[in-house]
């Protein structure tokens, strides 16, 4: 064999070798690209969508509320679990409001058809509210494909 076709043939395979290492590279970014595209539209639609079935959970704290306050409109249940050390309660204002219920302890308000709108959750322990026991609940408009005629 000559050094020429010698030379040819190395060439040769380096451009291979090389082009293997780009498609490995390449493959392995498509597949992290796939991962986070899966993360965020995942994440995202739950964000978007809120409590589709109307049943809204929520965390008493000493001071606040934690979850997501948003849901279609429809009937809605409030679902709050005190994880607090206080004992706590929850409302809606110009409604319904729940038992006060120690640490650890879980209350149910059922608020009924619950309108379009933005409304306002709060404890009525005294003091608590002034130290951020409110929390803005936000009814949305129903998915076109979950509204029915009738
Ligand atoms: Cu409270």
């Amino acid at each position: 064999m000559s050094n020429a076709s010698r030379r040819a043939q190395q060439a040769k395979r380096r451009q291979q070798r090389l082009r293997r290492v780009r498609v490995v590279a390449l493959s392995g970014v498509v597949l992290v690209g796939a991962l986070i595209a899966v993360l965020v539209v995942s994440g995202g639609g739950e964000d978007d969508a809120g409590n589709l079935d109307g049943k809204i959970d929520i965390e008493m704290f000493d001071y606040g509320f934690a979850g997501d306050l948003t849901a279609p409109a429809g009937p809605i249940e409030l679902s709050a679990t005190n994880v607090g050390r206080l004992n706590h309660n929850i409302g809606i204002r110009g409604g319904p409001i729940s038992q006060e219920v120690g640490a650890g302890g879980r209350v149910s308000l059922d608020l009924g058809e619950v309108p379009v709108g933005t409304y306002e959750l709060y404890c009525d322990v005294i003091g608590h509210e002034a130290k951020g026991m409110v929390a803005t609940l936000v009814i949305t408009e129903p998915e076109p494909d979950a509204a029915s005629d009738g």
